[in-house]
């Protein structure tokens, strides 16, 4: 009885949220950040080094999480996968130990993916894990409330395009070969998607953001964006709003974040878009795929992976490193080894990376640099000569010395620059960090 009357009052609270939220609409077309959005985008740039997870009912068939797409999978049998969906092992103490250990301060979780799969407790629909799947648990409110416990802050990915729910229609570049009908009410679509935002950022505790992916597929939608990103601004102000579109950001967004690529590089493809004075992020993954591949082995070295640390700290973004754990709910082995180095990498090396921005001199084939207070970090990455040279540094170089033991450095400045007498190369060392101690009034330049 008492929770019957429970449930009915959620029903009623969650009804009356929504209906307020399409009346009065929280819309942000111009946007002023709160005072703490702006801390919390320090925060973020101070963090440098996030973990990305991409877990849901495809990571049973270990062939990533565009398996319903790429294999043209009707709905009817894709569904065949949710009461399959019971991992043993899954212990989110462990996976935010491993995270932490690995010297990471968010983790940016999909609460869904394209194929619009719930993996939280959501009233919007029964297509979640709780009502579909035999294990039956919240695994996201598992992962936020172990988050919290242990000091890590939770951010949401949530796929705005959606392979599954009869209103995301028209049909954009995807989804044709779900087997749906074609038709269905796209404001019904919109207020589903803020009718699960807004449980996303009521009943989970503090947020740290979203991580929003897929509109993309249709790119020209009403998406009602000012709307959608007021209902999470109004529930939680700190929250940062990260909108994966490959585009220049939108009002009201708070990070812009790159796919696969370093902010103004664009190797993958997906990273034409000019470089915003906002927070950056960029994202990549640990072997090939997102979610769980069997087959992938193409796991980058713990040596690859710390430069790609560095080399987007040194353009003053934070790396977001993507883990596919397995069906079971555990981490594939080749991802924990690597990231139990790359912490114990930055137990040595953090001081260069956390709480740095890009540094003063650009990035070159060597390397780059960081700074922090009067220190400037140049990264040796890839060298073999006996020095490097960098652009005249606006402020008196005092000192120079190598970060891991301390070692003077000799260095010269002359009107063409600054010129830094590398020790010999040891293939041992990951990152050759010269601490510049400048003379500093005001902070070097960053370099972006
Ligand atoms: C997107 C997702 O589709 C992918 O599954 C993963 O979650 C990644 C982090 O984000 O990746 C994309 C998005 C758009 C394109 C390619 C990959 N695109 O437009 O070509």
């Amino acid at each position: 009885m008492k929770l019957a009357a429970h449930r009915t009052l959620t029903i009623f609270l969650t009804t009356l949220a929504l209906i307020l939220f399409s009346e009065l609409a929280y819309s942000q077309p111009s946007y002023t950040p709160s005072q703490s959005n702006l801390e919390a985008r320090k925060w973020f740039q101070d963090a440098k080094f996030g973990m990305f997870l991409h877990w849901g009912i495809y990571s049973e068939l270990g062939d990533g999480e565009w398996v319903m797409e790429v294999r043209h999978m009707a709905g009817s049998d894709y569904q065949k996968l949710a009461p399959q969906f019971y991992p043993v092992k899954f212990d989110p103490k462990q996976w935010v130990a491993v995270a932490k250990a690995a010297g990471m301060k968010y983790i940016t979780v999909t609460t869904r993916h394209h194929d619009g799969f719930s993996m939280f407790d959501t009233k919007q629909s029964d297509w979640n894990i709780v009502q579909r799947t035999p294990y039956g648990k919240d695994a996201i409110r598992m992962l936020a409330d172990e988050c919290h416990k242990q000091g890590i802050r939770i951010f949401f990915y949530y796929s705005q395009l959606d392979w599954h729910h009869p209103d995301y229609y028209p049909l954009g570049s995807t989804g044709w070969g779900a087997g749906r009908e074609r038709k269905g009410d796209w404001n019904r679509y919109l207020d589903f998607m803020n009718g699960q935002l807004t449980e996303l950022f009521s009943n989970y505790g503090e947020v740290g953001g979203v991580w929003f992916d897929g509109m993309w597929d249709k790119p020209d939608a009403d998406w009602q964006l000012s709307k959608t990103y007021g209902v999470i601004h109004h529930l939680q102000p700190q929250a940062l709003i990260v909108a994966n579109h490959h585009k220049r950001p939108n009002p009201g967004e708070d990070v812009q974040t790159f796919e696969r690529d370093l902010p103004g590089e664009n190797k993958a493809g997906l990273s034409g878009q000019s470089v915003a004075d906002l927070p950056l992020e960029s994202s990549d993954t640990i072997n090939g795929s997102w979610g769980y591949n069997l087959t992938d082995n193409k796991f980058k070295t713990t040596r690859e992976l710390v430069h790609y640390l560095v080399r987007a700290a040194g353009r003053n973004a934070n790396l977001l490193l993507n883990v596919g754990p397995m069906p079971n709910g555990e981490f594939p082995p080749e991802a924990v080894s690597r990231l139990q180095e790359i912490g114990k990498w930055l137990q040595q090396y953090g001081d260069s990376i956390y709480g740095t921005r890009g540094g003063p001199a650009p990035p070159a084939s060597w390397g780059v640099s960081t700074y922090k207070g009067d220190r400037v970090f140049v990264h040796v990455l890839d060298t073999d000569g006996p020095s490097i040279a960098l652009p005249k540094p606006s402020a008196k170089v005092l000192s120079a010395s190598l970060l891991r033991d301390g070692r003077k450095i000799e260095f010269a400045v002359s009107e063409f620059g600054l010129l830094l007498k590398l020790p010999p190369s040891d293939p041992n060392v990951f990152d050759e960090v010269i601490v510049l101690n400048v003379e500093a009034a005001s902070p070097p330049k960053p370099s972006r």
